[in-house]
């Protein structure tokens, strides 16, 4: 029915189906956020797997599995496009996806590559991520195929989710977890710095500071939404009439909904869904 390419076609009846965006957690939210911001006119509909989350020490098996899962509870409703907002998820899922949803499917990565390009100029750059992003390689990868001369230093820091989820990021130790966090990297010739995980750019001055001012940091947030923004005009898919956007999460309704409330401004409600009797109702009805 639709296709990412120069003859398209497109069901008008798509224009008001709405955005999925899945994430292992909350930190797919500063993609929402700017999702919502480029494209106020659309209607979202997010996933956070908050119950198993962190995907960033998963296993690449575990972490496909779960991201199929996602799509299996949000396929019910009518998506228009999906945008994994979960690099670790991006980084082992996103061809799989892509090569079985007949929707555009977006990732982080590409997007934050793109910018990393656009940026440098020395051709030196960084990049941090979880464990399982930096494992992938899927950044080197991105950067490489844009640009093949370029340099890249890539670094696991599995301490920085757990700070910003601890809530303390803007204590006196927040510097200290970073600045080690980052020491691999203070003797590394670069000029700038991709933040390969959703929960990084809520340390975004934190890592200006421990990298210095002349380091350019760059978030894939931006940039994955102006992509989905272009994707949407090119292919006559924006929406006419925005509904409610709706937040599911495998784990706390409550506690969901006070984080992404404290987050977008304003007011959200979060449905809780046991993702494990979904699977196994799609499994009993669908054989699959
Ligand atoms: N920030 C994140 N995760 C949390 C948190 C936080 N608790 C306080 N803040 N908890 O991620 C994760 C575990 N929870 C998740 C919900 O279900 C239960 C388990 C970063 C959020 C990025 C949008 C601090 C905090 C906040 C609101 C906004 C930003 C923020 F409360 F950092
Ligand atoms: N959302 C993950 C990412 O961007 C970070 C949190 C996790 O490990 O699940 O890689």
């Amino acid at each position: 029915m639709m296709q990412n390419g120069d003859d398209i076609v497109v069901d008008p009846s798509l224009n008001n189906s709405v955005i999925g965006i899945i994430d292992s957690g909350v930190g797919g939210l500063t993609v929402a956020k700017e999702v919502m911001r480029q494209l106020p006119r659309e209607t979202i509909y997010y996933f956070g797997d908050t119950l198993r989350c962190p995907y960033g020490p998963r296993s690449p098996e575990e972490v496909r599995q779960y991201t199929f899962e996602m799509i299996h509870f949000l396929e019910q409703f009518p998506l228009k496009a999906l945008l994994i907002a979960c690099n670790t998820a991006t980084a082992v899922a996103l061809e799989q996806v892509q090569s079985v949803l007949s929707i555009p499917v977006l990732g982080v990565i590409k997007p934050g590559a793109r910018a990393a390009i656009k940026a440098t100029r020395e051709g030196k750059i960084g990049v941090i991520g979880t464990q399982g992003t930096i494992r992938s390689q899927a950044y080197k990868i991105a950067l490489e195929e844009l640009h093949p001369s370029i340099s890249v230093h890539s670094l696991a820091c599995p301490t920085l989710v757990p700070l910003v989820e601890n809530g303390n990021r803007s204590s006196p130790e927040a510097y200290r977890v970073v600045a080690e966090a980052l020491r691999p990297f203070q003797n590394k010739q670069m000029d700038t710095l991709i933040l390969g995980c959703t929960h990084y750019p809520l340390l975004a001055d934190l890592i200006h500071q421990v990298m210095g001012a002349h380091v350019r940091i760059i978030s894939s947030a931006e940039e994955t939404a102006s992509e989905l923004s272009t994707i949407l005009h090119h292919s006559g898919l924006l929406a006419q009439k925005k509904k409610f956007h709706r937040f599911f999460a495998t784990g706390s309704a409550e506690l969901f909904a006070k984080i992404a409330s404290d987050w977008l401004g304003q007011k959200i409600y979060a449905e809780k869904v046991e993702l494990s009797s979904y699977t196994l109702y799609r499994k009993k009805f669908f054989a699959g």
